[in-house]
């Protein structure tokens, strides 16, 4: 990995780790003040080399590390996975103050879910080294969903029907959504509006 990168990767893996860090702190910050837990947990990685030539191809883009660095968005990637669909926005609300970022771009597929059904809310940002990072905020049932979905979607040798499988992930997708809307409202009943 450190080849794909060239002279960046140590820099790279540093704005990973201080984001890790950086939302350690936050998950900590969020815990003592509302007395619950708000994080399940957190999930850095520096894309592989595999997926990262598999991009460049797609963008046609060249795979030198200064090419790939400034045109990919998502090398330096971390997923927050919450416990309940409020917390999402309440740890986007504090990313978005975080010292030495700024939020590029923000998409909500919690509130727009994509067709097949993946939701998720994705913030990209910068620091102040110009490095990018995706940052993905979803709930743990949205996390096992994408999980699946993604597993299937690499899979090639699925022998079974697979307009069944996407319409069964569809369905899936939309009741775990409307789950965790229910268990929103039952920790809200518990707790009062956090
Ligand atoms: P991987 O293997 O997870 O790294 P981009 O190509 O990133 O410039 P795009 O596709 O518009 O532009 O970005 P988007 O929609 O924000 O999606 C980026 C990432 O979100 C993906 O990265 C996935 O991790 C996740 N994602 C988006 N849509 C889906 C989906 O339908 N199913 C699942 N399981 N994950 C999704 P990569 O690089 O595509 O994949």
């Amino acid at each position: 990995m450190e080849k794909i990168y060239g002279n960046h990767y140590y820099r790279l893996l540093a704005f990973k780790e201080s984001l890790e860090n950086e939302i350690t702190r936050l998950e900590q910050t969020l815990e003592a003040f509302y007395q619950t837990n708000m994080i399940d947990h957190i999930m850095g990685r520096l894309k592989s080399e595999e997926s990262v030539l598999e991009k460049c191809r797609k963008k046609n883009l060249e795979a030198t590390p200064d090419v790939i660095v400034s045109s990919i968005h998502d090398i330096v990637g971390i997923r927050i996975v919450c416990t309940f669909v409020d917390d999402i926005f309440k740890v986007r609300d504090a990313i978005r103050e975080f010292n030495g970022i700024t939020v590029i771009e923000e998409k909500d597929y919690v509130a727009n879910a994509k067709p097949n059904g993946y939701r998720s809310y994705h913030m990209i940002v910068q620091n102040t080294e110009g490095y990018y990072a995706e940052i993905q905020i979803r709930t743990i049932s949205m996390d096992t969903w994408a999980a699946l979905e993604h597993d299937i979607k690499y899979k090639k040798d699925i022998n079974v029907n697979k307009e069944l499988i996407t319409a069964e992930l569809k369905r899936c997708a939309d009741e775990l959504a409307s789950t965790d809307i229910s268990m929103q409202t039952i920790r809200n009943m518990i707790y009062g509006q956090m």
